[in-house]
């Protein structure tokens, strides 16, 4: 028996096998939960629904989080298909590339609405969408990054939409705590993902991670995959409205160590 057995699961975000999303449906899978997928675009379809495949998930819909129909329509069809729902994975965010590199005061005010608005408000809008079909002893969980707490350069415009999505997380914890619901977050160490990839200066951050943290070692998506199978499964029973770092401990330094002190 798996730790998420007799659970079902709708994971949102999946792009491709580099997705942090695909860590998590993998690991899912191996212990025993019925999935679903959710994706944002068309362009998508060809790369998520041979994942699904592979998983022998049948539940692969669309949907972009920025529109209410399209969210309140997946919810629908989850509902029909599933019934219930234990988990929903939240593993989305963007901004415009302008709003990642340069001055962050520069960023626009349109810039600002989307990238809270994809980051952040669709953590909360997919929440309440579901709300209806969640099952006691449920989870939610979302992806955020370091950039929330500390200055990460040029991560800009989406270090600000972390805060909100990690203080979203806990007024939700807050909220469905009594419907035996616990709402936490993965902060991720930096992955060598598609969204990862188009960032400028990710190469060099990527390597100075490695050296920076106490392990030395990078993070991967099956990193995040087996702890998004704790915090979703009843090992963390009475866990909620936490931020769980997956970082080889990068966050706890406030120096990198000097060289061969350690090692
Ligand atoms: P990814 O590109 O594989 O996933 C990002 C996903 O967001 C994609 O599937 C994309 O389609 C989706 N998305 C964007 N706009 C959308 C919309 N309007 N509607 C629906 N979906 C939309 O990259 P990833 O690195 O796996 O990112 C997943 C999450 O992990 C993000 O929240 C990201 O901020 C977070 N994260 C990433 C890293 C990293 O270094 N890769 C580190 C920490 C946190
Ligand atoms: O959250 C992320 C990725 C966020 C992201 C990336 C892109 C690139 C392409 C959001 N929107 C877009 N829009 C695009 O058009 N990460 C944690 C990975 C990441 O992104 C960075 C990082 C790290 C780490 C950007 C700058 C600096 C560091």
């Amino acid at each position: 028996m798996g730790l998420l057995t007799g659970k079902n699961a709708l994971i949102f975000g999946l792009a491709n096998d580099k997705s942090i999303a695909w860590g998590i449906a993998q690991a899912f899978a191996r212990e025993g939960a019925k999935l679903g997928f959710s994706y944002a675009g068309e362009m998508l379809e060809k790369r998520v629904k041979p994942l699904a495949a592979q998983l022998g998930v049948d539940f692969v819909e669309q949907c972009d989080v920025a529109s209410d129909e399209q969210i309140a329509a997946v919810a629908e069809k989850a509902k029909a298909h599933f019934g219930e729902i234990d988990i929903l994975v939240h593993s989305i965010g963007f901004a415009n590339k302008d709003e990642l590199q340069g001055y962050f005061y520069n960023t626009s005010r349109a810039g600002f609405h989307l990238a809270m608005d994809i980051s952040v408000f669709s953590f909360v809008g997919l929440a309440r969408a579901f709300q209806p079909m969640l099952r006691r002893g449920g989870a939610l969980l979302t992806l955020t990054y370091y950039g929330s707490v500390k200055v990460a350069p040029n991560y800009n415009m989406m270090g600000v939409a972390k805060a909100a999505l990690e203080a979203s997380t806990r007024y939700m914890a807050a909220d469905f705590g009594p419907q035996g619901i616990r709402v936490n977050a993965i902060s991720a160490g930096p992955i060598r993902t598609l969204a990862a990839m188009g960032v400028s200066g990710f190469r060099d951050m990527h390597r100075n991670f490695a050296e920076m943290a106490p392990m030395h070692e990078h993070v991967t998506a099956e990193d995040c995959g087996n702890a998004a199978v704790y915090l979703c499964s009843d090992m963390s029973a009475h866990v909620t409205g936490e931020i769980h770092y997956v970082d080889s401990g990068y966050n706890i330094m406030a120096a990198p160590d000097p060289k061969g002190l350690k090692d």
